[in-house]
C-alpha cells in the first residue's frame, strides 16, 4: 500500500453513565482515531488508551504525540507496505501499544477494503454473531448495582461482570448472584486492586459459580495470581498481564491463569491478538475479548476478532447504547445477547463524519 496521507481526529464522547472501577472514573472518551488514506481505500482506526495512565501506562495526550512524532514519520520514511509489515516497521519504539494498534488497525481496515475481504474472513473467524456480555462498573451502593445488573439481564446480556475493589467485593457479588439466578453468567474484575493477603478474602468468591476472576494483583505479579490459582476454586483470569505473545507464554508455563482476556489496544494490534489467541487454543486455555468502552470503530475490531474459534467466553463488547447516546458510526445493536459480525471488506462500520465534526474534532493531516 502507498499512503497519500494520514489523519489524526480527536475529540471527547460522554458516556451514558460514568463508569467507575477500582483505578478511577470515567465520565467521557477521549478518542483518538486514525485515518489513512491510500490510493484504493480509507482505512479507520481506534486508539482505545485512556485519559490518564491509570489502567495501564498510556495516556492519550502521549499516544497522539507518539504517533505525531515517531510512528507516522517511521512509515512514511519506510514507503509503501502491508498491514503486516506495520509492527516491525515500528519495532524501535517500545510499548506504546494502545497507539500501535490503532495505527495497524487503520492500515488494516485500507488494505483490506481495498482487497474486498472481511476482518473476520481475513483473520480466520468462524461465527456469523459473537455472544457478547457487559462490564457494571461500582456504584455507590450494593442496590444500585442490583438494579443496574438487572437491567442489563433485561436488556439481554447473559453474563455480567462485576467491577470489584477491597471493600466492595464479596457482599455485592452475593446481592447479584441472589438477583440475577444462576442461569445469568457472572464474573469479576479486580483491576489489579489486591495483595498475596487477600487471597483468602478472595476465596469466599468461590460460592458463588463465577466464570472466573479478573487480575486481581499487580500485573507483572504472576507468582501470586499462580498462588491464587492453587488456592481457589474460581478461574483466574489475566488482562493487565498480557502485554504480548511472550508475557502470555509466561503466565501460561507459570499457570498464572486459565483464561486470557485479549484486548487489541494492549496487546499492540489485530495481528498480536490472534498470535495469543493461537498460542491460547494450542494449550487449551479460553479466551475472550475486552473491552475500553471503544467506539463503533474499535468495537469492529473487537466483534472480528472475537469471531476466531478460541474465544469461547463472552466479551466485553456491548452494545453502542449501553456507552453512547449516539455512536460515531452505525449503531451496533444486540441481537438476542449477541453482535452480528460483519461482512463488509475491512472493519465494516462507517465513520459518521459530520457526527465527528459536530463534537468539536481536530483533524491533524499528515503526508509523506
Ligand atoms: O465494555 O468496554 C467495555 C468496558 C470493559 O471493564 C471494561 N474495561 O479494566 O477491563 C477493564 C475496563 C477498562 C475500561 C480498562 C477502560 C481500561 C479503560
Amino acid at each position: 500500500m502507498k499512503i497519500n496521507h494520514i489523519e489524526l481526529l480527536r475529540f471527547q464522547l460522554p458516556l451514558v453513565r460514568p463508569f467507575r472501577t477500582s483505578f478511577g472514573t470515567q465520565n467521557h472518551r477521549d478518542v483518538i482515531l486514525v485515518r489513512v488514506e491510500t490510493d484504493a481505500a480509507e482505512g479507520w482506526g481506534e486508539c482505545v488508551v485512556g485519559v490518564d495512565p491509570f489502567y495501564n501506562e498510556e495516556y492519550t495526550d502521549a499516544a497522539y504525540g507518539v504517533l505525531v512524532r515517531w510512528l507516522i514519520p517511521m512509515v512514511f520514511a519506510h514507503g509503501p507496505l502491508a498491514a503486516e509489515d506495520f509492527a516491525g516497521v515500528v519495532s524501535n519504539v517500545v510499548g506504546n501499544k494502545g497507539a500501535k494498534a490503532a495505527f495497524e488497525m487503520a492500515l488494516l481496515d485500507a488494505q483490506l477494503r481495498a482487497d474486498g475481504v472481511s476482518l473476520t474472513t481475513y483473520l480466520g473467524g468462524t461465527r456469523t454473531a459473537v455472544p457478547v456480555g457487559v462490564s457494571i462498573g461500582i456504584t455507590p451502593t450494593v442496590d444500585d448495582l442490583v438494579a443496574v445488573s438487572q437491567g442489563y439481564v433485561a436488556d439481554g446480556y447473559a453474563r455480567l461482570k462485576l467491577k470489584i475493589e477491597p471493600g466492595f467485593d464479596v457482599e455485592p457479588v452475593r446481592r447479584v448472584r441472589e438477583a440475577v439466578g444462576d442461569s445469568v453468567m457472572l464474573q469479576v474484575d479486580a483491576n489489579a486492586a489486591y495483595t498475596e493477603a487477600d487471597i483468602d478474602h478472595l476465596a469466599q468468591l468461590d460460592e458463588f459459580n463465577l466464570l472466573l476472576i479478573e487480575q486481581p494483583f499487580e500485573p507483572d505479579d504472576l507468582l501470586t495470581h499462580a498462588t491464587m490459582a492453587k488456592r481457589v476454586s474460581t478461574p483466574v483470569c489475566l488482562d493487565e498481564s498480557i502485554v504480548s505473545l511472550g508475557a502470555t507464554r509466561t503466565a501460561l508455563e507459570l499457570a498464572a491463569c486459565s483464561v486470557v482476556n485479549v484486548k487489541v489496544g494492549r496487546v499492540g494490534g489485530l495481528l498480536a491478538s490472534r498470535d495469543i489467541h493461537d498460542l491460547c487454543a494450542a494449550h487449551g486455555v479460553p479466551v475472550w475479548c475486552g473491552g475500553m468502552l471503544e467506539t463503533g470503530v474499535g468495537r469492529a475490531a473487537n466483534v472480528a476478532l472475537a469471531s476466531l474459534p478460541n474465544f469461547t467466553l463472552p466479551g466485553d463488547i456491548s452494545a453502542s447504547a449501553r456507552y453512547f447516546d449516539r455512536d460515531i458510526t452505525e449503531p451496533w445493536v444486540l441481537q438476542g445477547s449477541s453482535l452480528a459480525v460483519p461482512t463488509t471488506p475491512g472493519l465494516g462500520v462507517n465513520v459518521d463524519e459530520a457526527f465527528v465534526a459536530s463534537l468539536g474534532a481536530t483533524r491533524g493531516l499528515f503526508r509523506p
